[in-house]
Protein backbone atom coordinates (compact mmCIF):
# COMPACT_ATOMS: atom_id res chain seq x y z
CA UNK A 1 0.00 0.00 0.00
CA UNK A 2 1.10 3.36 -0.94
CA UNK A 3 2.77 5.81 2.46
CA UNK A 4 -0.16 8.60 2.85
CA UNK A 5 0.67 12.10 2.87
CA UNK A 6 0.83 13.85 6.01
CA UNK A 7 2.51 17.61 5.76
CA UNK A 8 4.04 17.63 9.31
CA UNK A 9 5.69 20.65 11.08
CA UNK A 10 6.52 19.08 14.40
CA UNK A 11 8.93 16.73 13.06
CA UNK A 12 11.58 16.09 16.09
CA UNK A 13 15.43 16.46 15.27
CA UNK A 14 15.71 12.40 16.07
CA UNK A 15 13.19 12.05 13.45
CA UNK A 16 15.26 13.95 10.85
CA UNK A 17 18.50 12.33 11.98
CA UNK A 18 16.69 8.72 11.53
CA UNK A 19 15.46 10.07 8.01
CA UNK A 20 18.46 11.47 6.57
CA UNK A 21 21.01 8.32 8.01
CA UNK A 22 18.50 5.91 5.97
CA UNK A 23 20.25 3.51 4.15
CA UNK A 24 20.50 5.33 0.77
CA UNK A 25 18.37 3.26 -1.82
CA UNK A 26 15.75 2.84 0.98
CA UNK A 27 15.99 6.61 1.45
CA UNK A 28 15.92 7.50 -2.40
CA UNK A 29 13.02 4.75 -2.51
CA UNK A 30 11.21 6.11 0.19
CA UNK A 31 11.73 10.19 -1.30
CA UNK A 32 10.45 8.66 -4.78
CA UNK A 33 7.39 7.41 -2.84
CA UNK A 34 6.44 10.91 -1.28
CA UNK A 35 7.69 12.87 -4.65
CA UNK A 36 5.62 10.59 -6.81
CA UNK A 37 2.40 10.93 -5.03
CA UNK A 38 2.30 14.64 -4.99
CA UNK A 39 4.47 15.53 -7.79
CA UNK A 40 4.66 14.66 -11.60
CA UNK A 41 7.82 13.07 -11.50
CA UNK A 42 8.39 13.93 -15.53
CA UNK A 43 8.07 17.94 -15.02
CA UNK A 44 11.26 19.51 -13.64
CA UNK A 45 10.64 23.37 -13.50
CA UNK A 46 13.29 25.57 -15.35
CA UNK A 47 14.20 28.77 -13.61
CA UNK A 48 17.08 31.20 -14.30
CA UNK A 49 18.88 33.58 -12.29
CA UNK A 50 20.71 37.14 -13.10
CA UNK A 51 22.99 39.10 -10.62
CA UNK A 52 21.46 42.23 -11.17
CA UNK A 53 23.88 43.93 -9.20
CA UNK A 54 27.22 42.39 -8.63
CA UNK A 55 30.07 42.14 -6.39
CA UNK A 56 31.50 44.60 -3.55
CA UNK A 57 29.13 43.01 -0.71
CA UNK A 58 30.18 43.98 2.43
CA UNK A 59 29.05 40.73 4.28
CA UNK A 60 31.62 38.18 5.13
CA UNK A 61 30.10 34.86 3.72
CA UNK A 62 33.11 32.32 3.10
CA UNK A 63 31.20 30.52 0.37
CA UNK A 64 31.03 34.01 -1.63
CA UNK A 65 32.85 35.28 -4.24
CA UNK A 66 30.90 38.65 -4.35
CA UNK A 67 32.49 39.05 -0.81
CA UNK A 68 34.22 42.42 -1.31
CA UNK A 69 37.06 41.46 1.53
CA UNK A 70 38.17 38.28 -0.67
CA UNK A 71 39.64 38.73 -3.98
CA UNK A 72 37.83 36.54 -6.74
CA UNK A 73 37.84 37.27 -10.31
CA UNK A 74 34.06 38.59 -10.17
CA UNK A 75 33.40 41.68 -12.04
CA UNK A 76 31.36 44.12 -9.85
CA UNK A 77 28.59 46.06 -11.14
CA UNK A 78 26.09 48.25 -9.94
CA UNK A 79 22.13 47.65 -9.79
CA UNK A 80 21.58 46.76 -14.16
CA UNK A 81 19.25 48.95 -15.95
CA UNK A 82 15.58 47.71 -16.30
CA UNK A 83 15.38 47.18 -19.67
CA UNK A 84 18.50 45.29 -19.40
CA UNK A 85 17.07 43.15 -17.00
CA UNK A 86 13.86 42.67 -18.70
CA UNK A 87 15.19 42.09 -22.00
CA UNK A 88 16.79 39.11 -19.86
CA UNK A 89 13.97 37.87 -18.15
CA UNK A 90 12.14 37.49 -21.93
CA UNK A 91 14.98 35.75 -23.16
CA UNK A 92 14.95 33.55 -20.29
CA UNK A 93 11.04 32.79 -21.23
CA UNK A 94 11.66 32.51 -24.66
CA UNK A 95 14.10 29.79 -24.08
CA UNK A 96 11.94 27.74 -21.66
CA UNK A 97 12.09 29.14 -18.31
CA UNK A 98 9.32 29.62 -16.34
CA UNK A 99 10.88 31.63 -13.20
CA UNK A 100 13.10 34.29 -12.93
CA UNK A 101 14.62 34.95 -10.03
CA UNK A 102 16.81 38.22 -9.62
CA UNK A 103 19.94 37.98 -7.18
CA UNK A 104 21.49 41.15 -5.75
CA UNK A 105 24.95 41.41 -3.31
CA UNK A 106 23.57 43.40 -0.59
CA UNK A 107 23.72 42.61 2.63
CA UNK A 108 20.17 44.08 3.00
CA UNK A 109 17.73 46.12 0.75
CA UNK A 110 17.60 49.43 1.39
CA UNK A 111 14.88 51.85 0.50
CA UNK A 112 15.18 54.38 -2.32
CA UNK A 113 16.03 54.90 -6.22
CA UNK A 114 17.29 51.42 -6.23
CA UNK A 115 15.12 49.58 -4.05
CA UNK A 116 12.35 50.92 -6.35
CA UNK A 117 13.76 50.49 -9.72
CA UNK A 118 13.63 46.40 -8.48
CA UNK A 119 10.11 47.36 -7.76
CA UNK A 120 9.31 48.03 -11.24
CA UNK A 121 11.25 45.37 -12.78
CA UNK A 122 9.28 42.87 -10.89
CA UNK A 123 6.05 44.27 -11.84
CA UNK A 124 7.50 43.78 -15.71
CA UNK A 125 8.99 40.37 -15.28
CA UNK A 126 5.39 39.32 -13.62
CA UNK A 127 3.77 40.69 -16.45
CA UNK A 128 5.10 38.40 -18.52
CA UNK A 129 3.71 35.69 -17.03
CA UNK A 130 6.65 34.05 -15.19
CA UNK A 131 7.03 33.35 -11.66
CA UNK A 132 9.30 35.96 -10.16
CA UNK A 133 11.87 35.73 -7.15
CA UNK A 134 14.30 37.75 -5.56
CA UNK A 135 17.19 37.74 -3.64
CA UNK A 136 18.41 40.93 -1.96
CA UNK A 137 20.05 39.92 1.53
CA UNK A 138 17.84 41.22 4.88
CA UNK A 139 14.11 42.20 4.34
CA UNK A 140 11.76 44.32 6.71
CA UNK A 141 8.08 44.04 6.77
CA UNK A 142 7.29 47.26 4.66
CA UNK A 143 9.63 45.84 2.39
CA UNK A 144 8.33 42.84 1.51
CA UNK A 145 4.72 44.38 1.47
CA UNK A 146 6.19 46.78 -1.47
CA UNK A 147 7.63 43.85 -3.45
CA UNK A 148 3.82 41.52 -2.73
CA UNK A 149 2.18 44.78 -4.35
CA UNK A 150 4.44 45.00 -7.03
CA UNK A 151 3.84 41.24 -7.62
CA UNK A 152 6.54 39.35 -6.52
CA UNK A 153 6.10 35.59 -6.11
CA UNK A 154 8.92 33.98 -4.09
CA UNK A 155 11.83 35.59 -1.67
CA UNK A 156 15.23 33.24 -1.48
CA UNK A 157 16.63 33.76 1.48
CA UNK A 158 19.25 30.79 2.57
CA UNK A 159 19.84 29.54 6.16
CA UNK A 160 22.79 28.74 4.53
CA UNK A 161 23.91 25.50 6.84
CA UNK A 162 22.52 24.47 10.72
CA UNK A 163 22.89 27.41 13.58
CA UNK A 164 25.77 25.89 15.61
CA UNK A 165 27.97 25.62 12.06
CA UNK A 166 26.04 29.14 10.97
CA UNK A 167 28.99 31.43 12.31
CA UNK A 168 31.61 29.36 10.79
CA UNK A 169 30.77 30.81 7.98
CA UNK A 170 28.98 34.16 8.55
CA UNK A 171 29.53 36.85 11.16
CA UNK A 172 28.16 39.84 9.66
CA UNK A 173 24.58 38.86 10.30
CA UNK A 174 23.11 36.32 12.74
CA UNK A 175 20.71 33.11 11.92
CA UNK A 176 18.26 35.36 13.87
CA UNK A 177 18.20 38.15 11.70
CA UNK A 178 17.88 35.32 9.04
CA UNK A 179 14.53 33.62 10.29
CA UNK A 180 12.98 37.26 11.17
CA UNK A 181 13.40 38.00 7.15
CA UNK A 182 11.42 34.83 6.32
CA UNK A 183 9.31 35.73 8.93
CA UNK A 184 8.72 38.81 7.03
CA UNK A 185 8.32 37.44 3.93
CA UNK A 186 5.91 34.67 4.54
CA UNK A 187 4.11 37.84 7.02
CA UNK A 188 3.70 39.61 3.70
CA UNK A 189 1.82 36.34 1.86
CA UNK A 190 4.98 36.11 -0.60
CA UNK A 191 6.53 32.53 -1.26
CA UNK A 192 9.41 31.34 0.73
CA UNK A 193 12.55 30.16 -0.73
CA UNK A 194 15.15 29.09 1.61
CA UNK A 195 17.41 25.73 1.62
CA UNK A 196 21.06 25.90 1.95
CA UNK A 197 24.67 24.72 0.92
CA UNK A 198 26.33 21.84 1.27
CA UNK A 199 30.39 20.81 0.83
CA UNK A 200 31.47 23.88 3.44
CA UNK A 201 32.98 21.47 5.80
CA UNK A 202 29.96 20.91 8.23
CA UNK A 203 29.22 17.47 9.49
CA UNK A 204 26.08 15.64 9.32
CA UNK A 205 24.83 17.29 11.74
CA UNK A 206 24.68 20.57 10.97
CA UNK A 207 23.35 19.63 7.96
CA UNK A 208 20.50 17.92 9.82
CA UNK A 209 20.15 20.87 11.89
CA UNK A 210 19.60 23.21 8.95
CA UNK A 211 16.42 20.37 7.79
CA UNK A 212 15.19 20.52 10.87
CA UNK A 213 14.99 24.06 11.34
CA UNK A 214 13.64 24.83 7.75
CA UNK A 215 10.78 21.54 8.29
CA UNK A 216 9.72 23.33 11.64
CA UNK A 217 9.16 26.85 10.45
CA UNK A 218 5.85 27.86 11.33
CA UNK A 219 5.09 26.94 7.33
CA UNK A 220 7.49 24.71 5.04
CA UNK A 221 9.15 26.96 2.53
CA UNK A 222 7.34 25.98 -0.30
CA UNK A 223 10.72 26.24 -2.65
CA UNK A 224 14.09 24.56 -1.23
CA UNK A 225 17.55 25.38 -3.05
CA UNK A 226 19.86 22.63 -2.03
CA UNK A 227 23.43 23.87 -3.24
CA UNK A 228 26.42 22.36 -3.86
CA UNK A 229 29.42 24.88 -2.58
CA UNK A 230 30.95 26.32 -6.19
CA UNK A 231 34.51 26.65 -4.29
CA UNK A 232 35.66 29.60 -5.92
CA UNK A 233 39.32 31.00 -5.76
CA UNK A 234 39.97 33.54 -3.47
CA UNK A 235 37.34 32.60 -1.34
CA UNK A 236 38.10 31.15 2.51
CA UNK A 237 36.49 28.07 1.05
CA UNK A 238 38.63 27.82 -2.31
CA UNK A 239 40.37 24.65 -1.37
CA UNK A 240 37.14 22.98 -0.17
CA UNK A 241 36.80 19.59 -2.29
CA UNK A 242 33.86 19.00 -4.20
CA UNK A 243 30.98 17.62 -2.65
CA UNK A 244 30.08 13.64 -3.10
CA UNK A 245 26.99 13.13 -4.67
CA UNK A 246 25.86 10.78 -2.01
CA UNK A 247 25.62 13.09 0.08
CA UNK A 248 23.60 15.87 -2.19
CA UNK A 249 21.17 13.19 -2.93
CA UNK A 250 20.43 12.30 1.09
CA UNK A 251 20.01 16.10 1.08
CA UNK A 252 17.03 16.28 -1.71
CA UNK A 253 15.81 12.79 -0.06
CA UNK A 254 15.83 14.23 2.82
CA UNK A 255 14.16 17.23 2.51
CA UNK A 256 11.49 15.70 -0.30
CA UNK A 257 10.55 13.63 2.20
CA UNK A 258 10.25 15.95 5.17
CA UNK A 259 8.74 18.81 2.71
CA UNK A 260 6.80 17.02 0.54
CA UNK A 261 4.51 19.94 -1.36
CA UNK A 262 7.90 21.93 -1.74
CA UNK A 263 9.55 22.39 -4.91
CA UNK A 264 13.58 20.96 -4.26
CA UNK A 265 15.57 22.77 -6.50
CA UNK A 266 18.80 21.16 -7.21
CA UNK A 267 20.64 24.38 -7.71
CA UNK A 268 24.62 25.58 -8.04
CA UNK A 269 26.78 22.70 -8.58
CA UNK A 270 24.95 21.21 -11.52
CA UNK A 271 28.36 21.93 -14.02
CA UNK A 272 30.40 18.83 -12.25
CA UNK A 273 27.51 16.80 -12.27
CA UNK A 274 27.25 14.11 -14.82
CA UNK A 275 23.88 13.03 -16.29
CA UNK A 276 23.91 9.81 -14.12
CA UNK A 277 24.33 11.72 -10.73
CA UNK A 278 22.21 14.54 -12.13
CA UNK A 279 19.07 11.62 -12.65
CA UNK A 280 19.52 10.30 -9.10
CA UNK A 281 18.76 13.63 -7.65
CA UNK A 282 15.38 13.75 -9.75
CA UNK A 283 14.68 10.41 -8.30
CA UNK A 284 15.13 11.55 -4.77
CA UNK A 285 12.64 14.18 -5.30
CA UNK A 286 14.51 17.00 -7.12
CA UNK A 287 11.79 18.61 -9.14
CA UNK A 288 14.05 22.64 -9.93
CA UNK A 289 16.94 23.52 -11.99
CA UNK A 290 18.67 26.80 -12.97
CA UNK A 291 19.32 26.76 -16.87
CA UNK A 292 21.58 28.78 -18.66
CA UNK A 293 24.99 28.92 -18.41
CA UNK A 294 25.96 31.25 -15.61
CA UNK A 295 24.20 31.22 -12.24
CA UNK A 296 24.77 34.27 -10.45
CA UNK A 297 28.99 34.51 -10.99
CA UNK A 298 29.79 31.17 -11.47
CA UNK A 299 29.41 28.39 -14.67
CA UNK A 300 26.09 26.09 -14.92
CA UNK A 301 25.95 23.57 -17.88
CA UNK A 302 25.01 24.86 -21.74
CA UNK A 303 21.74 24.97 -22.79
CA UNK A 304 22.14 21.98 -25.25
CA UNK A 305 23.81 19.84 -22.07
CA UNK A 306 19.92 20.37 -20.68
CA UNK A 307 18.51 20.06 -23.40
CA UNK A 308 20.08 16.35 -23.88
CA UNK A 309 19.09 15.66 -20.16
CA UNK A 310 15.54 16.49 -20.22
CA UNK A 311 15.21 14.35 -23.41
CA UNK A 312 17.17 11.39 -22.15
CA UNK A 313 14.90 11.20 -18.84
CA UNK A 314 11.82 12.31 -20.66
CA UNK A 315 11.54 15.38 -18.25
CA UNK A 316 9.32 18.21 -19.24
CA UNK A 317 9.71 21.58 -18.22
CA UNK A 318 6.89 22.03 -15.06
CA UNK A 319 4.35 24.79 -16.09
CA UNK A 320 4.35 28.51 -13.99
CA UNK A 321 2.41 28.19 -11.13
CA UNK A 322 1.74 24.94 -10.74
CA UNK A 323 0.00 23.39 -7.27
CA UNK A 324 0.33 20.41 -5.91
CA UNK A 325 -2.66 18.37 -7.74
CA UNK A 326 -2.81 15.53 -4.66
CA UNK A 327 -4.91 15.32 -1.50
CA UNK A 328 -2.28 15.08 1.50
CA UNK A 329 -3.32 15.93 4.89
CA UNK A 330 -1.49 18.28 7.37
CA UNK A 331 -1.15 17.87 11.16
N1 LIG B 1 23.09 38.81 -1.06
C1 LIG B 1 21.93 38.06 -0.91
C2 LIG B 1 21.99 37.07 0.22
O1 LIG B 1 23.07 36.68 0.64
O2 LIG B 1 20.93 36.70 0.72
C3 LIG B 1 21.48 37.35 -2.17
C4 LIG B 1 22.48 36.67 -3.09
S1 LIG B 1 23.35 35.27 -2.43
C5 LIG B 1 24.62 35.06 -3.63
C6 LIG B 1 22.21 33.91 -2.60
C7 LIG B 1 22.66 32.55 -2.13
O3 LIG B 1 23.55 31.98 -3.09
C8 LIG B 1 23.41 32.42 -0.84
O4 LIG B 1 22.59 32.45 0.28
C9 LIG B 1 24.08 31.08 -0.97
O5 LIG B 1 23.27 30.06 -0.41
C10 LIG B 1 24.20 30.88 -2.48
N2 LIG B 1 25.63 30.88 -2.88
C11 LIG B 1 26.45 31.95 -2.96
N3 LIG B 1 27.69 31.60 -3.33
C12 LIG B 1 27.67 30.25 -3.48
C13 LIG B 1 28.67 29.28 -3.83
N4 LIG B 1 29.92 29.64 -4.06
N5 LIG B 1 28.31 27.99 -3.89
C14 LIG B 1 27.02 27.62 -3.65
N6 LIG B 1 26.05 28.49 -3.31
C15 LIG B 1 26.36 29.78 -3.21
C1 LIG C 1 20.28 29.52 -4.33
O1 LIG C 1 20.07 28.85 -3.31
N1 LIG C 1 21.18 29.24 -5.25
C2 LIG C 1 21.21 30.25 -6.27
C3 LIG C 1 20.01 31.14 -5.88
N2 LIG C 1 19.60 30.60 -4.63
C4 LIG C 1 20.14 32.60 -5.81
C5 LIG C 1 22.52 30.98 -6.32
C6 LIG C 1 23.72 30.09 -6.45
C7 LIG C 1 24.90 30.93 -6.59
C8 LIG C 1 26.14 30.15 -6.84
C9 LIG C 1 27.35 31.00 -6.89
C10 LIG C 1 27.39 32.05 -7.96
O2 LIG C 1 27.07 31.74 -9.14
O3 LIG C 1 27.75 33.17 -7.67
FE1 LIG D 1 26.89 39.29 0.06
FE2 LIG D 1 24.91 37.54 -0.36
FE3 LIG D 1 27.45 36.98 -1.10
FE4 LIG D 1 26.83 37.04 1.48
S1 LIG D 1 26.00 35.62 -0.06
S2 LIG D 1 28.65 38.00 0.54
S3 LIG D 1 25.32 38.68 1.53
S4 LIG D 1 26.17 38.56 -1.93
Amino acid sequence: MKTPITLKRDWTRAQVEAIYHTPILDLVFKAAEVHRSLHDPQEVQVCTLLSVKTGGCPEDCAYCPQASRYHTDVKAHRLLPSETILEKAKEAKEAGSTRFCMGAAWREVKDGREFDRILGVVKGVAELGMEVCCTLGMLNEDQAEKLKEAGLHAYNHNLDTGEKFYDKIITTRSYKERLETLANVRNAKISVCSGGIIGMGETDEDRIDMLHTLATLPEHPESVPVNALVAVEGTPLEEQKRVPIWDMVRMIATARILMPKAMVRLSAGRVRMTQEEQALCFLAGANSIFAGDKLLTTPNPEQDADKELFSLLNLKPRPANKNVGAVYQEV
